[in-house]
């Protein structure tokens, strides 16, 4: 049984809880965004580094995933970027004599705020079996044990490569062609935790897995839905794109169990207007839903769309859609008392947008987490596209889908190959190009990976980029797993939990991020990247390195396949490492949508991949047509006496990386052990504001999950529903609670009680 969640600072958290905010951005973040470039860079390098955010020839930034629009504001980037920028660019080092003066296991009492403040990694490290410190390796001696390790196993499936989305399309590729070259699809990512039930949804329904909208269709959209998902923390970018679609008269509804500040009123911090005005009212109609009741609602609106005269956009229907019939049939038995239990909407509400939908023409879902990570999510995002192929709102310039990407890369990772399930067309192609025998079997999720090292089966685990063991559910049974493997391996920037939870010998590979310079033998060398839009350009850093001899990420994949392969493997790595180009020009005659690459992505903005749906109308499915689905109505169960969590992110956050203790817009300072909790459930449950609780979830294996000494908040939530923020809670949600079909963990669906404050324990503080 779990005494404490085991990455916490106990001692530094006591959050203080003020009033939430009505408007994001402003002065307040230019202020706390320079603050924290300040701190970390020091003024001169912060102000040319973040100048380079998002410019042609400059760098991605390494935050959200949202677009850059065609020019460039000179500051496009946004407080939550400025922030992941200064996290990456510190001049704060970790060197030998840190790790010499920490063993791991006081590092692994440490908060993972704490080891992210230490600073960057700047050489290999190798915790050798049984010792109790990590010590300097060079670079050879690192690959070798890992080849070592790789040799050992009786099947390439006894090793699992992670992938966290900031990865290159460069580093991405050649990693998913080395592990296959090895035999294995276990190709996990980030996006199993993340947008899996978006790909799974629309890849069956429109035959193609990503967005269909521009930022150009934002702008000229009539009707702009925005369900599951906080722009205003985690693409505060997003919000100048709603603005301007606003001003040019589109309507924006926003469905989320929270009122969520960034959605309500936008003060652009990139004009006067934002900066001393009271800003642009984002949202006209907010739907406070129930956790969960999306599916309710959409199957709602598609009900009344479907009696509305007209409702239906019938030509489009006939000559583009399949399985019309048996969706309209389902949609009738949509019980009205149903889905005012599971939205927990008034019905003249569900009504009222409705009409809006009716009256508009052009109609875009954008939708997260809050969509993405329910265990009937991929249902309710079938649904979506059901709701959006009734009007012909897709393929038509300013409608479509538009599932919002986290991690800056994580679309152009999936479209590299990093991917468990991949394509035969996919491994047709890479065996072609490169003349082998790639594995057909599939790989290991996410959620099966951590099966996988729990029982032994797998042995290795080697991490591009990312932090494991804190981003995945069920933190002690993970850790555990973890703590199984012969063999553990981080290629990383920064100090994270997962380097001090390892397998018998662990790697710590230090690496080049995106702001840093990355030159080769053969010059200067940048990496191309794709937004959650479907674009694709190149990214470029300009900062001198940490320290010398870092290596990319690509260097190490490339110089880890010759280790691992052999002097006999006829691939030119070593060529492929000091050459960009040469890397793509084997993408581009892999991967469809990337013919001349070189040539195209050094083109000012890059270039657009092809997306059927979008541009003509043409579904790439199973019956070439875009397919309505059958979603029964479903929603989440709560027994009396609980309520239902959902783990979220702070504004001081990004992911695993804590910035700060702070979430202004939501009016906590100070802390992060608070669950939000509406004031008449707060009430019911005897739940007092201010008080602590230990929160205990429940799922059917019986197994106690405790995260204990939260603070209690009362704040407008939609009734029955609990909030608190990943990682913290991540030792509650059971490794086998995931979503069907997707198999994502449901992060935002957690049953939970509430029980006596037993304190923080024996407490790890040394800080
Ligand atoms: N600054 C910053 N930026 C980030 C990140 C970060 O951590 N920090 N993370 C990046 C990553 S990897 C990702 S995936 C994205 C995440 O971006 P989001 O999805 O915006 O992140 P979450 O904090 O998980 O917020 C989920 C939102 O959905 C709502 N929600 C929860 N459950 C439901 C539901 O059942 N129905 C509806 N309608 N709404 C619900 C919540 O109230 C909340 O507003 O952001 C990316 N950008
Ligand atoms: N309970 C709960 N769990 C969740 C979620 C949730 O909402 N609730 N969200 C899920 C989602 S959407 C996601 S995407 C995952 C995120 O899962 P991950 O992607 O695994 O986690 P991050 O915290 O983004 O990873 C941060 C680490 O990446 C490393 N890093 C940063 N930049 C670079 C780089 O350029 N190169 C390399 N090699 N390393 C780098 C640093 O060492 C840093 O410590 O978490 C998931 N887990
Ligand atoms: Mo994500």
């Amino acid at each position: 049984m779990a005494k404490q969640a085991p990455s916490t600072d106990p001692a530094q958290d006591a959050p203080a809880v003020g009033a939430p905010k009505h408007a994001a951005a402003g002065l307040p973040a230019i202020g706390h965004s320079l603050r924290m470039a300040r701190e970390q860079m020091g003024t001169a390098r912060a102000v040319s580094t973040l100048l380079k955010v998002n410019q042609q020839g400059g760098f991605d930034c390494p935050g959200c995933a949202w677009p850059e629009p065609d020019k460039p504001h000179t500051a496009e980037f946004c407080e939550n970027g400025a922030k992941a920028v200064a996290e990456e660019a510190t001049e704060r080092r970790i060197t030998a004599e840190f790790f010499a003066a920490h063993p791991v296991a006081e590092l692994a009492e440490r908060s993972g705020y704490w080891l992210g403040q230490q600073g960057r990694l700047t050489e290999p490290m190798l915790l050798a079996e049984g010792a109790t410190h990590y010590a300097p390796v060079s670079w050879e001696r690192a690959f070798e044990i890992v080849a070592e390790e790789l040799r050992a196993l009786d099947t390439p499936d006894g090793a699992a490569f992670y992938t966290s989305g900031r990865t290159s399309n460069e580093a991405a590729f050649a990693y998913q062609l080395f592990a296959r070259k090895l035999g294995t699809n276990n190709l996990p990512d980030c996006s199993n935790m993340c947008h899996e039930s978006s790909g799974s949804a629309l890849v069956e329904t429109l035959g193609v897995g990503k967005g269909s909208v521009s930022l150009k269709d934002l702008y000229q959209a009539d009707l702009i839905i925005v369900a599951g998902q906080n722009p205003g923390t985690n693409h505060p970018r997003m919000l100048s794109a709603l603005e301007r679609a606003k001003r040019a008269g589109a309507t924006v509804v926003s469905v989320n169990p929270l009122p969520e500040a960034g959605l309500e009123r936008f003060k652009n911090p990139q004009n006067a207007r934002g900066l001393v005005g009271n800003g642009t009212k984002l949202t006209d109609l907010f739907l406070q839903i129930r956790l969960g009741g999306d599916l309710a609602l959409f199957r709602a609106l598609n009900q009344l769309i479907l009696r509305a005269e007209g409702g239906v956009d019938e030509a489009f229907v006939a000559e583009h859609c399949h399985g019309f019939a048996e969706f309209a049939a389902e949609a009738e038995l949509t019980d009205r008392q149903e889905v005012l239990a599971a939205t927990g909407l008034p019905w003249e509400q569900i009504e009222q947008l409705a009409e809006l939908v009716l009256r508009s023409r052009k109609v875009i879902v954008c939708w997260a987490m809050g969509l993405t990570q329910h265990k009937h999510s991929v249902p309710t995002i079938r649904e979506v596209v059901n709701f959006l192929l009734l009007r012909g709102n897709v393929g038509r310039p300013g409608a479509g889908v538009c599932p919002v990407r986290g991690h800056s890369n994580v679309q152009g990772d999936r479209t590299m190959g990093i991917f468990e399930r991949p394509a035969e067309s996919f491994l047709d192609a890479l065996a072609g190009e490169f003349a082998f025998e790639p594995p057909r079997h599939h790989g290991f999720d996410a959620v099966d990976t951590i099966r996988a090292m729990r029982d032994g089966r797998v042995k290795v685990f080697f991490a591009m980029g990312g932090n494991f063991v804190a981003a995945t559910p069920d933190t002690l049974v993970t850790e555990a797993a973890m703590r199984r493997c012969a063999l553990t391996v981080h290629v990383s920037t920064k100090l994270n939990r997962s380097h001090v939870v390892t397998g018998a010998r662990a790697l710590i590979l230090p690496t080049l991020g995106r702001t840093d310079r990355d030159r080769t033998e053969r010059g200067d060398q940048f990496v191309t990247v794709e937004d959650s839009m479907g674009l694709v350009h190149s990214s470029q850093g300009r900062l001198r390195p940490p320290a010398p001899g870092l290596l990319s990420e690509t260097a190490i994949v490339c110089r880890l396949a010759r280790a691992v392969l052999g002097e006999a493997d006829p691939l030119p790595w070593e060529e492929f490492a000091a050459d960009y180009d040469l890397i793509r020009d084997r993408i581009a005659r892999v991967v469809p949508g990337f013919a001349d690459f070189n040539a195209r992505v050094r083109a000012p903005g890059g270039f657009a991949l092809p997306h059927g749906p979008r541009d003509s109308r043409t579904f790439p499915t199973a019956t070439g047509k875009a397919n309505f689905t059958v979603n029964p109505q479903t929603a989440p169960e709560v027994p009396p006496g609980r309520l239902l969590l959902q783990t979220l992110r702070s504004h001081d956050q990004y992911n695993t990386t804590v910035y700060g203790l702070d979430d202004r817009y939501r009016g906590i300072k100070g802390g992060r052990r608070v669950v939000l909790v509406n004031p008449a459930d707060a009430a019911e449950l005897g739940l007092t504001e201010g008080g602590y609780v230990d929160l205990v979830s429940e799922w059917t294996d019986g197994v106690e999950r405790r995260a204990p000494h939260f603070r209690v908040v009362h704040y407008p939530v939609a009734r029955g529903g609990a909030a608190a923020y990943y990682p913290e809670t991540n030792v509650l949600v059971p490794l086998d609670s995931t979503a069907d079909i997707s198999n994502t963990p449901t992060s935002k669906a957690v049953v939970v009680r509430f029980e006596a404050d037993s304190g923080i324990g024996a407490g790890p503080e040394r800080d």
